[in-house]
């Protein structure tokens, strides 16, 4: 079974813990697409009330096209968020996010909501974090420099992320730029999490510590992990 039924499957199984009147935070990435559209599906066929907050422009686009009623943190909590994942460690379910570079908009709806579920197929799960995937680190543009060295000290191998074409940074929803830093053997995610964010320049980083449950797609069906 391809990667791709595997997160259709995945975001089908995520609709069981929405419940009429919740507020659901919505992710990004290609997974959280999928749950998106199924979502809009259900409301719509169920005549339900839900709002969504989304956690990029992405997000947010796909939201209004498949007429979920957008609110804001402004004004609402999170009853429930779902978001995918480029590696979710096994043991401890701690998770690298922001490969789409909407990191810093996602922790601060997923970390705020009531329960944070994580979908993504099985090619998404590591023995250890760092094992495939670079911690995307967003920053103020003008401190990227500083912000490297500090990322190198800290015993990583910082790299900008560069756009499509390789012209030029990409440039986040927020105005910002990723660092990538490459980093075999983090011990204890908890406080490099805490560690990279104490550097000035650093708005937020895609270490993810706090996570409620993890839906896994795996080839004998969707897996719960909590
Ligand atoms: C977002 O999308 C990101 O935090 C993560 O980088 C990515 C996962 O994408 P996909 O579901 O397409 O693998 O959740």
């Amino acid at each position: 079974m391809a990667n791709e039924d595997l997160k259709l499957k995945v975001a089908k199984e995520a609709l069981k813990y929405v419940k009429d009147g919740m507020v659901v935070g919505l992710g990004s990435g290609s997974t959280a697409a999928l749950f998106i559209r199924e979502l809009g599906n259900k409301i719509q066929e169920e005549d339900l009330t839900v709002f969504g907050i989304p956690t990029s422009f992405e997000a947010k686009m796909l939201a209004m096209q498949y007429e979920i009623p957008l609110v804001s943190l402004d004004e609402y909590d999170v009853d429930i968020a779902f978001d995918g994942a480029d590696e979710v460690e096994e043991k401890t379910l701690f998770l690298i996010k922001g490969g789409g570079g909407c990191h810093t908009q996602e922790k601060i709806v997923d970390y705020n909501a009531k329960e944070f579920i994580v979908l993504v197929d099985e090619s998404k799960l590591v023995k250890k974090l760092g094992e495939k995937f670079p911690i995307p680190v967003e920053v103020i543009p003008m401190s990227y420099r500083v912000v490297m060295k500090a990322l190198t000290e800290l015993g990583g191998e910082p790299v900008i992320r560069l756009g499509e074409r390789k012209r030029g940074p990409v440039i986040t929803d927020n105005g910002n730029m990723i660092i990538d830093v490459f980093m075999k053997n983090i011990d204890d995610p908890i406080e490099l999490e805490k560690e990279i964010n104490n550097i000035p320049g650093v708005v937020e980083n895609g270490i993810f510590t706090k996570v409620d449950k993890v839906l896994v797609g795996t080839k004998k069906g969707t897996v719960s992990l909590n």
